[in-house]
């Protein structure tokens, strides 16, 4: 059994609704959610020219391996309608579901980097793994979420809804 942190994130259509389908959708195919964040609006990071996003972080149980945790989120996104081809790295989303950390695995394969490689640079990110997990160490930095966030200096702003 592992502990799985993941990412939602959107910003196009009804995403509050999105991310409680998708919830769902990851406690029946991933396993039981044992924490949950807040909701986040949170400014774009990167492209800054298209709308706000919200923003959530989910902990959840999980006795698959971190490649059927992943096959299962792709599978989830694309129920959800998230179309790959139109929606890039930068582009709009309705919904984005990634892996921040696998317990407190390293892993490295070419369709699959844990922890996530930019979780530590992105407020929208840090600030709701501070909520539910600030003592949480990321196992290539070998430091806390608290102090990740510290040394953090992304200025795009992040807000509680
Ligand atoms: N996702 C991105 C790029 N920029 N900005 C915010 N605020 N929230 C996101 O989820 C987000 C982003 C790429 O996945
Ligand atoms: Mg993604
Ligand atoms: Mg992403």
């Amino acid at each position: 059994m592992e502990k799985v942190f993941i990412a939602l994130g959107g910003n196009v259509g009804r995403v509050s609704e999105k991310f409680e389908m998708a919830i769902e959708k990851i406690r029946e195919m991933i396993g039981p959610v044992i924490k949950e964040s807040s909701l986040y609006k949170t400014e774009p990071w990167g492209n800054k020219n298209q709308d706000d996003f919200l923003n959530s972080v989910i902990c959840v149980e999980t006795n698959l391996t971190s490649d059927e945790v992943l096959k299962n989120i792709l599978a989830i996104e694309k129920a959800m309608g998230r179309n790959r081809n139109k929606d890039n790295q930068f582009a709009p989303r309705t919904i984005d579901i990634d892996i921040l950390f696998y317990g407190n695995k390293i892993i490295n394969t070419d369709h699959l980097i844990i922890p996530h490689p930019r979780l530590h640079l992105r407020n929208f990110v840090l600030t709701p793994l501070m909520e539910i997990a600030p003592g949480l160490i990321h196992p290539i930095l070998n430091k806390t979420i608290e102090e990740i966030s510290g040394l953090n200096t992304d200025s795009s702003v992040v807000r509680i809804i």
